[in-house]
């Protein structure tokens, strides 16, 4: 087994946080004495034991002398939790394997260099790519401020969205409206409209029985089921109390306004952004969120919205399920895009992804920097 084998490894335990962690990230940690795996752990959920300290309990003496394979630079900060590094000093790790540094300010370089300080042999960018892969939204976050931003869109085959009247609910699958539920599980908020709010009266939370069984397995438990922050656009505060996401309250509610006033209870937060060509100021709004530890953003919302956030450029990826059928010309399309008239105008993207989810297809785009 080589480096590369245990860092797979270390890569497939930090993949079990992914619906638990944030605002932490995914870490694993893999400790290796003479050839043999002695101790494996992963962070679950912020506040929590992180991937090291889990992994060297699990070793106990067998840790001195070993190898530690970690998917994040050890920590070397007091946070929620003490600092990794020290408690591999302490262990007797002799050699650290570290697929990626820790960009968090915090940590950001000090963690290798605490170690090799205390005399521990370092290596680093072991598989870099595929951790880098694991924590794009804490990633993201800790580099630039702003949230991972994946807009999530649902279409026929011809583009459209909804008829002429409005009528628009499953045009696409269950599968794909379960595959839907595991990005929301994964994502630390849900971002919607106010529109949205009152044409659907949807909860836009994740339903623990429409999660596949292996998806419940990674989590460990309904308890342990961390609900997505909702947070809705409500500049004219059309959103009354009666909406069924006031009756889900095991997930937060988070208005959006552009002036200050008094909000009911309702709202577990109320968050003032500032107004662009008279909407919100979505760069804006997307910076303001990351300053509230938001690592990722999941869009389900409408033509509008989609249309507002490509064109201020805050989409990293787009998420787009389409249904097997054609909607004709008088239905509605899928972003609201206007004043595009020359083709070197239109907004281009790159496949990522494409699979088939149930009857339906799933396309994984991100614009492309030109
Ligand atoms: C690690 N191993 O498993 C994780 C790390 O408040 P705390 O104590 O949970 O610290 C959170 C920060 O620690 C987080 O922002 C990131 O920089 C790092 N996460 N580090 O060595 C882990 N989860
Ligand atoms: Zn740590």
């Amino acid at each position: 087994m080589s480096d590369y084998d245990f860092m797979q490894q270390a890569l497939q335990l930090a993949a079990r946080g992914r619906f638990t962690t944030s605002p932490n990230p995914n870490v694993g940690c893999v400790i290796v004495n003479a050839g043999e795996v002695v101790g494996q752990g992963w962070h679950k959920k912020a506040g929590e034991g992180h991937a090291e300290v889990n992994a060297l309990r699990e070793a106990g003496d067998k840790a001195r002398g070993a190898t530690a394979y970690v998917t994040l630079e050890p920590c070397s900060h007091h946070g929620r939790t003490p600092p990794c590094c020290e408690a591999l000093i302490e262990a007797g790790i002799s050699r650290v394997v570290v697929a990626m540094q820790d960009p968090n300010p915090q940590v950001a370089g000090r963690g290798l260099h605490r170690l090799r300080q205390a005399g521990i042999e370092v290596e680093f960018g072991v598989l870099a790519a595929e951790a880098e892969g694991l924590n794009r939204g804490f990633l993201k976050r800790m580099r630039t401020g702003f949230p991972w931003v994946q807009l999530k869109m649902a279409a026929s085959l011809d583009g459209r969205t909804a008829m002429a009247n409005g009528e628009s609910q499953w045009i696409t699958s269950s599968a794909a409206r379960q595959d839907v539920q595991t990005f929301r599980a994964q994502s630390s908020a849900i971002l919607t409209t106010s529109q949205t709010v009152l044409a659907d009266n949807p909860t836009m939370n994740v339903r623990w029985a429409v999660l596949t069984p292996e998806i419940q397995a990674v989590i460990g438990g309904e308890d342990l089921l961390r609900q997505p922050i909702r947070v809705v656009l409500d500049r004219h505060r059309h959103v009354n109390d009666d909406q069924t996401l006031f009756t889900t309250t095991e997930a937060q509610t988070w208005r959006v306004v552009t002036q200050p006033a008094e909000d009911s209870s309702r709202w577990t937060k109320t968050l003032v952004v500032p107004e662009h060509q008279d909407n919100i100021d979505l760069v804006a709004l997307m910076m303001v969120l990351g300053k509230q530890d938001i690592n990722s953003v999941w869009v389900e919302a409408g033509a509008t919205l989609a249309g507002q956030l490509l064109q201020a450029g805050v989409v990293d990826e787009l998420i787009l399920y389409m249904a097997p059928t054609l909607m004709g010309t008088d239905a509605r399309g899928l972003c609201v895009l206007p004043g595009l008239e020359h083709l070197t105008q239109a907004l281009r993207f790159e496949i990522q992804d494409i699979q088939q989810v149930g009857p339906d297809l799933r396309i994984i785009l991100q614009p492309t920097s030109v």
